[in-house]
Formats: structure tokens, C-alpha cells, sequence
């Protein structure tokens, strides 16, 4: 068995989690914010059969769409620009569709 961690805009979370659910996929949904921009996505939590991985990528990948956001104003930039660097303008940067992490699971109980 295998635990998908999926982080999706919060915008496809509905799109996402329906097409999921759709093929009797069990989903969990957690609100999260990204560490880059801070602004909200969804954490999606799918517990699969190992001959089932991928397809329940598949569909998280065919409903989860990559857009372009602005960031904020006075953004940290250190990790570009060095210690103390911020960027005063916003910058565009291009989010998702969704970014996937498959983990072995060693264990599962459900009573
Ligand atoms: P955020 O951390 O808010 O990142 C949003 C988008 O900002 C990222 O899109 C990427 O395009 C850009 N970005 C992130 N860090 C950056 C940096 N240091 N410099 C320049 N641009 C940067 P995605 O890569 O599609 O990620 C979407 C969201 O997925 C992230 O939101 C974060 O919540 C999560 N994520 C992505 N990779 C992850 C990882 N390796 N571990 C944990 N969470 C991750």
C-alpha cells in the first residue's frame, strides 16, 4: 500500500478530490499554505493499493492545472539574491498543477 501526498491549488481541490472520489478513491483534504508565496492550497491524503498508484496520479495530475500567480509585494529573496535581499515589486511565478509525493506505507489500520 501507498500513502500519495498531493498538493494542489485550492482552486482544483474540488475538481481533484470529485475526480478521486468519482473512482472510489478515499481522500482526505488539509488546508496548508506554501512556504514561497504563502498563500493557501489543499494537501490531499490518498490511501492506494500499489497497483492503483498510477492511476490516482493520473487523475490528480489531469484536474490539478498550472497557472501563473503574483507575488506580493517585499518577498524574502534571500535564497536568489542573498542575505537580507527582498524584492519590493511583485514577480510572476508558475504554480502547480500539483506537486505529488508517493510513500510506502507500512502499516494501515482502519477499524
Ligand atoms: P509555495 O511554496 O507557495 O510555492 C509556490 C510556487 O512558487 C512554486 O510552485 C514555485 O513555482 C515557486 N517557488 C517556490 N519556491 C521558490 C523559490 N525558492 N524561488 C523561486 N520560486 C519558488 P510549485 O513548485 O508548483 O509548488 C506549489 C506548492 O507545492 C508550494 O507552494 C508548496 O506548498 C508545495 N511544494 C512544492 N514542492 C514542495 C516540496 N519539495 N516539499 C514540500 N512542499 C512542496
Amino acid at each position: 500500500m501507498k500513502l500519495i501526498v498531493a498538493i494542489v491549488n485550492k482552486d482544483d481541490t474540488a475538481a481533484v478530490s470529485g475526480a478521486l472520489r468519482k473512482k472510489e478513491y478515499q481522500v482526505t483534504k488539509i488546508g496548508t499554505t506554501g512556504g514561497f508565496l504563502q498563500k493557501g492550497n489543499t494537501t490531499l491524503l490518498v490511501g492506494v493499493e500499489d497497483d492503483r498508484v498510477d492511476d490516482a496520479v493520473s487523475v490528480i495530475k489531469s484536474n490539478g492545472h498550472r497557472r501563473v500567480v503574483r507575488t506580493g509585494p517585499n518577498l524574502p529573496a534571500e535564497l536568489m539574491l542573498g542575505p537580507g535581499a527582498v524584492m519590493s515589486d511583485g514577480v510572476d511565478v508558475t504554480v502547480g498543477g500539483a506537486t505529488v509525493f508517493v510513500l510506502n506505507v507500512e502499516r494501515y489500520e482502519h477499524e
